[in-house]
């Protein structure tokens, strides 16, 4: 809690899976810090919802401030920080999450705009995201700057699968981007934490298949995925550290999982 007092946090695709329960795990984790939560998405009203009910359920004092904002759009992402409230703008951890996977088609079958929008929202809105926060982070301290930047990568990023190449090609992005801010920053106090998780149950799948609930569900069939929240403990876990420590690489399994193909399934 010590380590969360008076942050703010900013979050991308806070609407659902992953980036809603990392918004509820900070807010829990230090309900009365002085914490704030910025969380964006393209809903809107999902994100509103999520505000209230962090107040209501975690029953803490977080201030939440609910931002419409499609990390696709580079131009959005420009007005962003000089759009937040005054109260807001002093980001101290950045969570890029907001993601996709669109189908499984092979090449030479994969969608034009499946694979605009995988690069658009994971690699270009993830770069974009950083590029217009860092400037906040490096303005900080008296070290060269202080901040932490919070990656979700994928086993996919390390392990290209049968269908999945566009999508492995993102999250393979997101590694090499990652592990090279990293480096250039070395000679600050900004942490560069990269989070791959395996097999977690989210609207991930429901997104891949455009809607199917029944083609999602069979993804998890037999298998005992993580849940979001397992993700939010590790990313909080990574957050609240000593300054000196970078959780720069993880890589977080259910039981069943070996590899980004490989699950052991109850028949
Ligand atoms: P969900 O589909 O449940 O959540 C994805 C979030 O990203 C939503 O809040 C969605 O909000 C947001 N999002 C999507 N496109 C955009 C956009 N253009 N601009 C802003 N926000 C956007 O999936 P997960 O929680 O599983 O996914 C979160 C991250 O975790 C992704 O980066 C994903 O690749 C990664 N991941 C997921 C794994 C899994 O098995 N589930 C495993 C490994 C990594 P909205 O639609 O409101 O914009
Ligand atoms: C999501 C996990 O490997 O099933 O990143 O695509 S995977």
């Amino acid at each position: 809690t010590r380590r969360l007092q008076g942050k703010t946090v900013l979050i991308t695709g806070a609407s659902s899976g992953i980036g809603r329960s990392t918004a509820f795990e900070f807010a829990r984790t230090a309900p009365n810090a002085g914490l704030k939560l910025v969380l964006t998405a393209r809903r809107f009203d999902t994100l509103q919802q999520i505000a209230a009910d962090i107040s209501k359920e975690t029953n803490s004092n977080v201030k939440v401030h609910a931002v419409q904002l499609d990390v696709s759009d580079p131009a959005a992402i420009r007005g962003f920080v000089a759009g937040l409230p005054a109260e807001f703008r002093d980001i101290h951890i950045l969570v890029n999450n907001a993601g996709l996977v669109r189908g499984v088609a092979k090449a030479p079958e994969i969608a034009e705009e499946d694979m605009e929008v995988m690069f658009q929202t994971n690699v270009t809105g993830l770069i974009n995201m950083t590029q217009a926060i860092l400037p906040i982070f490096l303005a900080r301290g008296s070290e060269g700057g202080e901040g932490d930047i919070i990656n979700i990568g994928s086993i996919a990023g390390r392990e290209p699968y049968v269908g999945g190449s566009i999508y492995c090609a993102t999250k393979a992005a997101v590694r090499s981007f990652t592990d090279s801010l990293r480096k250039e920053l070395i000679a600050t106090r900004i942490r560069v934490i990269g989070i791959d998780p395996g097999q977690v149950e989210t609207e991930f799948s429901v997104v891949r298949f455009y809607g199917d609930k029944s083609k999602a569900d069979a993804v998890y069939s037999g298998c005992e995925p993580l849940t979001p929240d397992d993700i939010a403990e590790v990313i909080v876990f990574a957050a609240t550290r000593r300054q000196n420590v970078v959780i720069a690489d993880t890589l977080i399994f259910p039981s069943h999982q070996g590899a980004a193909t490989i699950m052991h399934r109850k028949s």
